[in-house]
């Protein structure tokens, strides 16, 4: 090997850990896409009401909470047969999203709750939805009021 092909191997060497620090990691923001989101139509003065939607994760993440000004509170719902009877009980621990796993919230499995709503829960109108995620950045998004058993 010549002097000056040495250099250059010296010189590729020595740009070679720059390079790989001037690189960005590979690593892309968090996100949850949601979509399909509806709320269950409920009689006037009904305590609470039910929404539902589908939660894509793009990395593993937790829908941790939800929050809303049209009504008390929201939570997070799962329903479980207790002896013979369906049950719904509050995830306090929130619900986990699987990375690229479309997770869907339907009625009669796990659900958001919205409890003592501020407006009537009737066809037409919308309920804005925050969803809090341990990740990823939160989403809000409205949420039409449709008949039971829509779609
Ligand atoms: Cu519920």
């Amino acid at each position: 090997m010549t002097l000056s092909k040495l250099m250059i191997a010296a010189a590729v060497l020595a740009t070679l850990p720059l390079a790989a620090q001037a690189a960005p990691p590979a690593r892309v923001a968090p996100k949850v896409a949601v979509e399909g989101a509806w709320c269950r139509a409920a009689p006037k003065g009904a305590p609470a009401g039910g929404c539902y939607l589908t939660l894509t994760a793009s990395a593993a993440d937790q829908l941790v909470s939800v929050e809303t000004p049209a009504a008390a509170r929201a939570e997070i719902h799962t329903m479980s047969m207790d002896g013979g009877v369906m049950r719904m009980r509050k995830l306090s621990e929130g619900l986990p999203l699987p990375a690229g796993q479309a997770v869907a919230l339907k009625p009669g499995a796990e659900h958001l709750m919205v409890i003592g709503p501020k407006i009537d829960l009737a066809v037409g109108a919308s309920v804005p939805l925050t969803l809090r995620f341990k990740s990823a950045p939160p989403v809000t998004i409205n949420a039409p009021v449709k008949a039971v058993g829509g779609k």
